[in-house]
């Protein structure tokens, strides 16, 4: 008998590894209702240009247009999926004024889940990778206040991840089970695991930040830009948030978004942008803070508040936190 061919590639899909893995089957369906949006949403930013060309009338505004209007189609491409997934409670978005409850807790409503549907979108006319961020909590508040139920801290997450429009399209997705990466086969129309139990580098010699605000940083945050041009540092800033994570958590580094004295609690969003990235960096094993606080501890008070963003190798994440606030390290 000839020796059966080996089969080299991977086809673990997103489905099968979930399941592998003890993820309750509620979790599970809602996550891959947010993993077919994605496949949606990558599909249309693939075609951006395409429709920029043949669409309406050339220029700047038109590309305003266009640009808002993947903004929209993404989100609700991504509240479509989630209204067919019963598991599915609440959806909040930074596309969405506030919260909308698609079914409460009682009748089987039991997640809510935060997006950025389409972060970075300013980047898709010059074909730099874009992303989707997603945040799922769990929905257990009485019925009444299920739109309130999103205001939870990050540490309670029970999932987060993103998926990045890039070269490929990868979905990294972080459970109580670990931080996995997968990868679109476009042929199987799948996602497959392509590496699983993550960990952040504990150290790397990269900062990431746009020190054109230099001028509008604080103290502590000039002294730790003074150190890292005095230590070897290389600079990495693709401004397209989930690029400059999805970097960081591969090869390690820190990633900073900072408060700055025209923006004081930063540009990012809490619900949908920090505590997403900063339970995929945790869980990775790296740090993810607001400064004076770990992101996953901030209590927020309101859906779309920002927060200063540091995240990364716990190394050089420290090297950020003991100069800007010295007291807390
Ligand atoms: P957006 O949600 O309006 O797309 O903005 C978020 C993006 C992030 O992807 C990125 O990290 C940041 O804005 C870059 O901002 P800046 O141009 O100020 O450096
Ligand atoms: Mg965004």
């Amino acid at each position: 008998m000839p020796e059966p061919a080996a089969v080299s590639e991977n086809l673990t899909t997103l489905s099968k590894h979930l399941a592998g893995h003890g993820i309750e089957t509620g979790l599970a369906s809602v996550l891959e209702a947010i993993a077919l949006g994605c496949k949606s949403i990558g599909h249309r930013v693939r075609r951006a240009r395409i429709e920029d060309v043949v669409g309406v009338a050339g220029g700047e505004n038109v590309f305003g247009e266009i640009q808002q209007k993947l903004d929209i189609l993404s989100d609700e491409v991504l509240l479509q999926c989630l209204r067919d997934t019963p598991a599915a409670g609440v959806y909040a978005s930074e596309e969405q004024e506030g919260p909308i409850v698609l079914r409460p807790a009682s009748d089987g409503g039991r997640f809510a889940i935060l997006a950025d549907p389409l972060d970075g979108s300013s980047n898709i006319d010059v074909a730099v990778s874009v992303g989707t961020i997603f945040s799922v909590l769990r929905n257990d508040r009485p019925d009444a206040e299920s739109a309130e139920s999103v205001l939870q801290p990050g540490r309670n997450q029970v999932a987060a991840g993103y998926v990045v429009y890039g070269s490929s399209m990868v979905l990294v997705l972080a459970t109580g089970a670990g931080v996995d990466m997968y990868t679109l086969d476009p042929v199987l129309g799948d996602f497959v695991l392509v590496k699983a139990g993550i960990e952040v580098p504990a150290e790397k010699k990269i900062y990431s930040i746009n020190e054109a605000y230099l001028n509008d940083f604080d103290d502590g945050l000039k002294a730790y830009l003074e150190f890292v041009h005095g230590a070897g540092y290389g600079a990495r800033y693709i401004g397209s948030m989930v690029a400059d994570v999805h970097r960081t958590l591969l090869k390690g580094g820190v990633f900073i978004y900072p408060a700055t004295r025209k923006a004081p609690k930063g540009k990012l969003r809490l619900m949908y942008e920090g505590n997403p990235m900063g339970f995929v960096i945790e869980r990775a094993g790296g740090a993810a803070s607001a400064g004076a606080t770990p992101i996953l501890d901030v209590q927020p008070t309101e859906v779309h508040e920002r927060t200063p963003v540091i995240l990364g190798s716990r190394t050089e994440v420290e090297h950020v936190i003991s100069r800007t606030h010295p007291a807390k390290t």
